[in-house]
């Protein structure tokens, strides 16, 4: 009846929305693709998209701060019921993480895309080599930042030690003349800073969970002296997320502009016959099981409970990280849908998705896997049994490493290729994929973390719910 119809409305509206602007982004993207607009006229087009971009980073690191340190002081939950949960969220992420480098590396041994020549690609850049032992220890140095000030602000700072990593790339633009009236084309040189690893667009996201989880354990244990700072940060998370949801109605329109714009500006996909085409494929392949088929059964497995019905609920922020192509300017959005769509308790919400967004990547490290492989496939190279463990090893770490921006698992991808002696220069082979595949690794990523979290609350059910009963709040029936 016409009743029904508009409830279903109303209490999907949102899921319309969002679906509605993917499809609308989607169509007129590609409608608009024959006029070739310019570089400056995308950007102008795109504008809707860029902020919704700016929103939600800005909410990134209030909120990641305020929830992480609410989520770890223990007026929630005792340290013993933290740790535990603690416990299994590590647990999670390590098997999740080393089930999606597997499904990476046997979908490309199995399809094996490569095919021993560079001729087809374009030309390459150099990217400087970077020795895996730095990395590693630059991730370390990420976690304690010496000054937590310029942690929230720092741009690009520390490269593995001193080092730049960067990719310079050419765009054909047209410029208006001002001085003559006149329009023409010109070449220019952008040189592009690829962010490094831990750093979310100038934030060490590492060093302020590491700082976060530490200050909120402390003020947990501080009795009636730290009252004060609870109730602040506690206060603090709550407003924080309120401005989420306004921002929540205006995501479908940014997210149609990201979307439509992206489609306006790539390139012509003229190479995808060959083996790039080929490498997306099996990229794509890839990062379906493990989304499709590997989260979902375990979710049910462990849960009992239809993990798609879980997924339907998280699909703004699904989308959000399609659009955004970052964990991280997804993470309030991925608040929202799992606490108000799926119903998570905020206590396993603050207490580990702030850290999943940052650590837990296992589309990136899926891919960073697969695309090794790949260029090693490339230059006719065979990995053996040994180099095929390294790569799962460096695979790992680089995902970890990885900051939820845009295309920070193609920096942390030198890691991985250094470790096996492939060249690094070859990442250039696969850049022009990236800003695709990057989206969907991105999407893969948050439904990770998303699926952890449901994992983990019904994991750590016996727990909330003494606490629950010990607070004389309302115990939800199991
Ligand atoms: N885009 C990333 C993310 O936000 C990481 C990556 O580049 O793989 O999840």
């Amino acid at each position: 009846s016409k009743e029904d119809v508009q409830a279903f409305l109303k209490k999907n509206a949102f899921v319309l929305f969002t679906v509605g602007a993917v499809i609308v982004g989607i169509v007129l993207g590609f409608a608009l693709r024959p006029y070739k607009m310019t570089f400056r006229e995308v950007k102008y087009f795109s504008f809707p998209g860029e902020l919704l971009m700016r929103m939600l980073q800005m909410l990134v690191l209030p909120l990641l701060i305020s929830s992480l340190i609410t989520g770890n002081t223990h007026s929630s939950l005792d340290s013993k019921a933290s740790g535990k949960m603690g416990m299994r969220a590590v647990i999670y992420y390590m098997t999740t993480t080393f089930i999606a480098v597997f499904i990476g590396i046997l979908v490309v041994l199995v399809i094996h895309p490569g095919k021993g020549s560079k001729e087809e690609f374009g030309k390459q850049q150099t990217i400087e080599q970077v020795s895996p032992a730095d990395a590693f220890l630059d991730l370390i140095r990420n976690m304690f930042p010496p000054n937590l000030v310029q942690a929230c602000t720092q741009q690009f700072k520390t490269k593995y030690g001193k080092r730049v990593v960067h990719v310079t790339v050419t765009v054909n633009d047209t410029f208006f003349n001002s001085t003559n009236g006149t329009q023409e084309v010109m070449e220019i040189t952008r040189e592009e800073r690829i962010p490094v690893p831990g750093q979310v667009n100038g934030v060490n996201a590492l060093g302020l969970v590491v700082f976060s989880m530490c200050f909120g354990l402390i003020i947990g244990n501080m009795k009636e002296q730290g009252q004060l700072l609870r109730d602040f940060f506690d206060s603090l998370n709550e407003a924080i997320m309120r401005l989420v949801a306004i921002i929540m109605w205006y995501a479908p329109i940014g997210i149609l502009f990201l979307i439509a714009g992206k489609i306006v500006e790539m390139d012509d996909l003229t190479q995808m016959g060959g083996q790039l085409g080929m490498y997306t494929i099996t990229v794509i392949i890839g990062l379906s099981i493990h989304a499709f088929v590997i989260l979902p059964t375990l979710y049910f497995a462990i849960t009992r409970q239809n993990p798609f019905v879980f997924i339907a609920g998280l699909l703004q922020a699904l989308v959000t990280a399609l659009g955004t192509s970052s964990s991280s300017a997804t993470l309030p959005v991925t608040f929202k849908c799992l606490e108000e769509n799926n119903k998570i308790d905020k206590r396993i919400t603050r207490f580990i998705l702030p850290v999943g967004a940052t650590i837990n990547m296992d589309g990136t490290a899926l891919y960073e896997a697969l695309a090794a492989i790949f260029i090693a496939q490339v230059n006719n190279m065979e990995m053996n049994f040994g180099q095929i463990i390294t790569i799962s090893i460096t695979a790992t770490a680089a995902s970890i490493g990885a900051a939820g921006i845009p295309q920070a698992g193609l920096v942390t991808m030198v890691i991985v290729l250094t470790s096996v002696g492939l060249p690094t220069d070859d990442i250039t082979l696969i850049i022009a994929v990236d800003w695709f595949l990057d989206r969907l690794r991105t999407t893969t990523n948050v439904l990770g973390d998303s699926i952890g979290a449901g994992i983990v609350e019904f994991l750590s059910r016996h727990e909330l719910r003494s606490k629950d009963v010990e607070m004389g709040n309302s115990v939800l029936e199991e």
